[in-house]
């Protein structure tokens, strides 16, 4: 495990963190990813419930973590190119999406980060390749997902197992080339639409195996509107492809 780093902005590896309404699940996170030596970024949207103050104060506290407040909820999708914007900035080599509700499990982190430095250009965390899963969902929702990267597999034609996931690691190589202005989608299909660009700019993904656990504390964001967001941006994102537009 690498040491702890205490300044920045510092080269090396940065989670981009969006919180909406986090409160609950903040603190305990940031206290888990402390021990792993990287950067974290918190990417707040003006979250009612005062997850923008808790973060001040914990990146005060703590030299790895630093804050980005954004006006309003504006999606996951655009609070994560702003963090992989300012990440870039600020020199990172490595940058991670992940969720603040423990879905992601921060003891998984440094075996995405060590995928990449491995070779991989993107790592993402998959939880249908052997060895991955998913814990305490019913059945629904794990009808939606599996459904949602099938079908996303299926039209896209890309040999990749989940990508709806949000549990990734970027070589900084990947985000400098694709094009992030182009990128629109705000939910899964932001998911979807960055793994399938970096796949068409002819980059390396590996999947790796992690098992996604159900949030306990705090409340999903998940809505109807982001699942058909991602069903219809699937065969638009496979029609700008064979146009040769991405
Ligand atoms: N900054 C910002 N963060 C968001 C926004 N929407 C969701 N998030 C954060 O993104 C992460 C994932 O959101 P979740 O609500 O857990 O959505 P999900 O993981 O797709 O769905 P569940 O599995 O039901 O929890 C969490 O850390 C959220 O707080 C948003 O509009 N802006
Ligand atoms: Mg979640």
């Amino acid at each position: 495990m690498r040491a702890p780093r205490y300044s920045h902005p510092v080269p090396g590896a940065t989670i981009c963190l969006p919180t909406y309404n986090e409160r609950e699940n903040l603190e305990s996170m940031l206290r888990a990813l402390a021990p792993l030596g990287v950067n974290v970024l918190v990417v707040d949207d003006n979250s009612p419930d005062g997850t923008g103050e808790i973060a001040d104060r914990l990146a005060a506290e703590l030299g790895f973590v630093s804050v980005l407040h954004r006006e309003q909820k504006q999606g996951l999708g655009p609070a994560y190119l702003a963090g992989f914007r300012r990440a870039l900035a600020d020199g990172a080599d490595y940058i991670l999406e992940m969720d603040c509700d423990f879905s992601h499990k921060p003891t998984d982190v440094p075996r995405l980060l060590a995928a990449c430095e491995n070779g991989a250009d993107l790592a993402l965390g998959s939880r249908y390749v052997p060895g991955g899963g998913t814990e305490n969902w019913g059945l629904t929702r794990r009808l939606i997902s599996v459904g949602g990267s099938t079908y996303a597999r299926a039209l896209l034609g890309v040999n990749l197992h989940d990508l709806t996931g949000g549990f990734k690691c970027y070589r900084r190589v990947v985000l400098e080339r694709i094009d992030l202005d182009a990128i629109h989608s705000k939910g899964y299909a932001f998911q979807i639409e960055t793994t399938y660009r970096t796949v068409r700019a002819g980059f390396t993904v590996v999947e790796v195996p992690i098992t996604f656990v159900d949030r306990t504390a705090g409340e999903s964001k998940m809505s109807r509107t982001i699942f058909l967001e991602a069903v219809k941006k699937v065969p638009a994102l496979r029609l700008a492809a064979l146009k040769g537009e991405i």
